[in-house]
């Protein structure tokens, strides 16, 4: 008789308050970088996906925007996602920064994960930003009091220290099932978002207070030549202070992003970009559901290129 390999397989969900370095999880545990880090709330938008094939496991990993109270209608749409992405998971794991304490908006958070049936891991991230190990430890103590999770791992996701623990504590709770996705399968976003991302982070990580909030990037055209892809992009903001902001004194803000995007592209597409940017102003587009839409992943097929 052959033997039978207990491969598993599902998803798991990565959840928590904005910064605690969910996506910085996600990029260690898929070991790619596919979702933008900062220390700008809200870099993360919506839900997305990051594949982990393993000899004995896949994982489809699911990171998701900070949880935080939902006021204008835009937030509103980011919390959906983070509960739809709750919605049949096989695994939650909810990420707590070690340096904040057990807050209100902790509680609440932990709330989404006692009402989810899926069993859950609790990850403490940034321990290296704890001198005291030992309050590392009180922390992690006070968890099973909230809720009875499946494991209770400090990490730091930054080095991708303790990262491969959370890994093998995720394959113990995921269901016997085969492969959804091909071994070479690291996730189900579209090179048009992944691009537009990597611009939008350099964004992020140059500029301040509202200006973050204020953008949002789409990539208008992709032509792949032989040697050379193509590509232009538009990024909006909400107001033209934001623009001349963005455009820098003669184009050199808008310079730097342009290049350090480019140079992320080349390296994760494995191919010369050229790169060309606009910034355009668009006042209130994080009312705008056509315009929200439009910069959502799961619309953007990649297919509209002439
Ligand atoms: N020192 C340290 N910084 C971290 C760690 N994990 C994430 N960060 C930083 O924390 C900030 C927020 O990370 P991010 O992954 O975007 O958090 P998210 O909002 O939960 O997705 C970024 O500046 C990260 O570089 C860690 O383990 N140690
Ligand atoms: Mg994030």
């Amino acid at each position: 008789m052959p033997r039978r390999l207990a491969f598993r397989a599902g998803t798991a969900s990565i959840i928590g308050l904005p910064n605690a370095g969910k996506s910085t999880l996600l990029n260690a545990l898929v070991g790619e970088k596919l979702a933008i880090v900062s220390s700008k709330p809200q870099t993360t938008r919506t839900a997305l996906d990051g594949v982990l094939t393993t000899p004995t496991a896949q994982i489809v990993f699911v990171d998701t925007p900070g949880i935080h109270k939902s006021d204008t209608p835009y937030n509103q749409k980011m919390m959906r996602s983070v509960r739809a992405s709750l919605d049949s998971i096989d695994v939650l794991v909810f990420v707590h920064d070690a340096q904040r304490v057990i807050s209100t908006e902790v509680e609440g958070a932990l709330d989404l994960v006692k009402k989810s049936r899926a069993p859950a891991i609790l990850v403490l991230n940034k321990i290296d930003l704890v001198d005291d190990k030992t309050k590392v430890l009180a922390l992690l103590e006070q968890f099973p009091t909230k809720h009875n999770f499946a494991a209770y791992l400090p990490i730091c996701a930054h080095t991708g220290d303790g990262v491969e623990g959370v890994r093998d504590e995720i394959i113990k709770l995921l269901p016997r099932a085969s492969k959804i996705y091909p071994d070479d399968h690291i996730t189900q976003m579209p090179s048009r978002f992944l691009a537009a991302e990597m611009i939008r982070e350099k964004i992020l990580t140059e500029t301040h207070q509202e200006v973050p909030h204020a953008v949002a990037v789409l990539v208008e055209t992709w032509e792949e030549k032989p040697k050379l892809t193509r590509i232009s992009a538009t990024i909006y903001v909400e107001r033209q202070g934001q623009k001349t902001i963005v455009i820098g004194e003669k184009g050199a803000m808008l310079k730097k992003v342009g290049t350090a995007a480019r140079l992320e592209m080349e390296q994760f597409f494995s191919t010369k970009i050229f790169l060309e940017l606009f910034v355009k102003v668009r006042p209130d587009w994080r009312t705008q559901p056509e315009f929200l839409n439009e910069l959502d992943w799961r619309v953007m097929t990649g297919e509209r290129d002439e």
